[in-house]
């Protein structure tokens, strides 16, 4: 992870952490800043110090979008050359859960990043936000899929197509972050989510992410099937025989992630 351009990474008490660092530009996403913040998640998901990864922004604003400067002179065929969606489609493939603690701006890019996480922590002055309307063109990683299975065609239509500014109160409500908190709270709440998961064994934690994302995309059969494999497999770890025996026992378990 050396010579960073755009982000800031750290790790401590089994978080990793990634900042995006463009606070002048509201941290717009240009590409290469999209490849730091995939190349950073893929080396914490690796990383056995790392249980859970915590994505937020430097400055006032999570993310103001895609790098619009980068982007004006793009076509069809130079976009469908560079594959850049290839990166952001890693970000689905991430075992350990990502939670992004999100502040002022969250647009386009920005709040497609943020849908991207498993879990949203919003100060009270985040506004959620797709203004790619406006500018002649539409969400492209990700958000007109993610927020419509999110929240339903009748609103996610509705914000994409007016460029509306959401609310977080209004976020919560419709169920796309898990919590809003005073800014000054804001990576206080964040690590004591992230610390709740750190405590519970790696490898539950992890199969159980890859569970709940299956509900997302196949049928009830199908995800009930998935799930049942995965139950079976955490019976060949080591942590579920030592979280059932300290039950057993009448003792705190000691997860060691095998
Ligand atoms: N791209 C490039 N630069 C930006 C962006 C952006 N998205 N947003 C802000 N900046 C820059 C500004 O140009 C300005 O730079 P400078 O100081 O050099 O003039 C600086 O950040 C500060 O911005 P403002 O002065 O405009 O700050 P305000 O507080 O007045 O306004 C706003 C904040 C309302 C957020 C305003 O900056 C704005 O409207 N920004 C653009 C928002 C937008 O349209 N986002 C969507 C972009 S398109 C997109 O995300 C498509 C995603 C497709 C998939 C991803 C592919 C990579």
């Amino acid at each position: 992870m050396n010579a960073l351009q755009f982000i800031e990474t750290s790790i401590e008490e089994g978080i990793g952490y990634i900042f995006l660092n463009r606070p002048k530009q509201l941290n717009a996403l240009n590409r290469k800043m999209i490849r730091e913040i995939v190349s950073a998640m893929e080396a914490y998901d690796l990383d056995l110090r790392v249980k859970v990864i915590v994505l937020a922004g430097n400055g006032k604003a999570f993310s103001a979008g895609a790098d619009i400067e980068e982007m004006v002179n793009d076509n069809p065929v130079s976009l469908e050359l560079m594959n850049q969606f290839a990166d952001w489609d890693r970000i689905s493939l991430v075992k350990k859960p990502v939670i992004g603690a999100v502040k002022g701006f969250v647009f386009g890019g920005g709040f497609e990043l943020a849908l991207s996480c498993d879990f949203l922590i919003a100060a009270s002055d985040t506004q959620f936000s797709f203004p790619e309307v406006t500018l002649g063109v539409m969400p492209g990683a990700g958000g007109t899929q993610r927020l419509t299975k999110l929240v339903g065609k009748t609103k996610a239509l509705e914000w994409i197509l007016t460029a509306e500014r959401i609310k977080a109160k209004t976020a919560l409500q419709y169920g796309f972050i898990n919590k809003i908190v005073a800014p000054e709270l804001l990576m206080e709440e964040a690590v004591d989510l992230a610390g709740k998961i750190a405590k519970q064994p790696p490898l539950a934690v992890r199969l159980i992410k890859e569970s709940v994302n299956k509900a997302v995309d196949h049928s009830l059969y199908e995800g009930m099937q998935f799930e049942r494999k995965n139950f079976y497999l955490l019976f060949a770890s080591k942590d579920q025989k030592e979280g059932m025996s300290a039950f057993v026992e009448k003792r705190k378990p000691n997860f060691t992630g095998g």
